[in-house]
């Protein structure tokens, strides 16, 4: 099924206007119980502090230090072969997914980019607030700059899918190409926590759905221990864009995607797009400098 007219609107469009598109029904039907299966196996091992691979709560940009016994706010590297969860591959790989991406980025299979697939949880023990931000612009970032930066293709795209209602992520809609008005600026340096960002949206998610967003639109997140949240949390790009986003990618530290372990786990589909990163790769290798430090 073409994905164009889903809930009416035609994606790609929509996310190039707003900066952000929900998409429903990128999780078949029969893979949902095993991915929050898997899941809540990854979150268990994640707070009991076996494994290590873990956004820590306090800190919103990696690199993350590894610590036992700390609450989380999100688990890294959900294809790593030592997780030994081949749901997240199987879906990371999935047709449904990677046809509305191949649309988004208006690409091939051929030119698909594997990158990240971690998983956004809420905290154990503590409400988190990330502050308002673009993931690749600094709120310090001098205006003249930010006008330049916010001008350079993405070459890919980021998504978040929910397995349970998820309603963590404002955005500001149709900031993702602009830069920050002076009240935004003003709100991003000195009050990032606030709740009264003009024009600012929920993003409310139903189970199954998918929220693709530019990640230079104007976001934040409220992490609440109390509300259950396991929404997944990836991206993928087009080798269109050449080392375009090695650092982006590689500031995650990806270490382990070139080792036989996690060669032995490849589903065919994404055979090409994890040779295509493996090359990209050659440029920066597999770790770049935090952006955020
Ligand atoms: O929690 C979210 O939905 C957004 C996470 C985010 O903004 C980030 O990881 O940069
Ligand atoms: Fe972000």
């Amino acid at each position: 099924m073409a994905l164009k007219d889903i809930n009416g609107i035609n994606i790609e469009v929509a996310l190039k206007a707003n900066g952000y598109v929900i998409v429903d029904n990128l999780i078949p039907d029969e893979m949902m119980p095993r991915l929050k299966a898997a899941t809540e196996r990854v979150v268990d091992r994640a707070r009991k502090g076996e494994w290590h691979h873990c956004r820590t709560v306090g800190k919103q940009f990696p690199p993350w230090t590894e610590e036992d016994n700390v609450d989380v706010w999100g688990v890294q590297f959900m294809m790593h072969p030592e997780l030994q969860e081949a749901v997240f591959m199987e879906w990371y790989g999935s047709e449904p997914l990677l046809a509305a991406v191949q649309q988004l980025l208006d690409c091939s299979r051929e030119q698909l980019q594997f990158e990240l697939f971690n998983l956004l949880i809420n905290p154990r023990d503590n409400d988190f607030d990330l502050t308002w931000h673009r993931d690749a612009v600094t709120a310090e970032c001098p205006e003249d700059e930010e006008r330049e930066k916010l001008k350079i293709p993405h070459y890919g795209t980021q998504w978040n899918t929910a397995l349970y209602e998820d309603d963590c992520l404002y955005v500001v809609p149709n900031s993702h190409r602009r830069v920050r008005t002076a009240e935004e600026r003003d709100i991003t340096i000195n009050d990032p926590k606030s709740h009264n960002m003009p024009g600012q949206i929920r993003v409310n998610l139903k189970p199954g759905q998918t929220v693709f967003y530019d990640n230079n639109i104007l976001h934040r997140a409220a992490y609440f221990k109390s509300k259950k949240r396991h929404t997944l949390h990836a991206c993928m790009g087009t080798t269109e864009g050449g080392d375009h986003r090695a650092n982006n990618i590689f500031q995650h530290g990806l270490g382990w995607l070139d080792t036989d372990d996690f060669r032995a786990t490849l589903v065919e589909s994404l055979k090409v797009p994890y040779e295509n990163t493996l090359a990209m790769s050659k440029a920066t290798g597999l770790s770049a400098k935090p952006i955020h430090g």
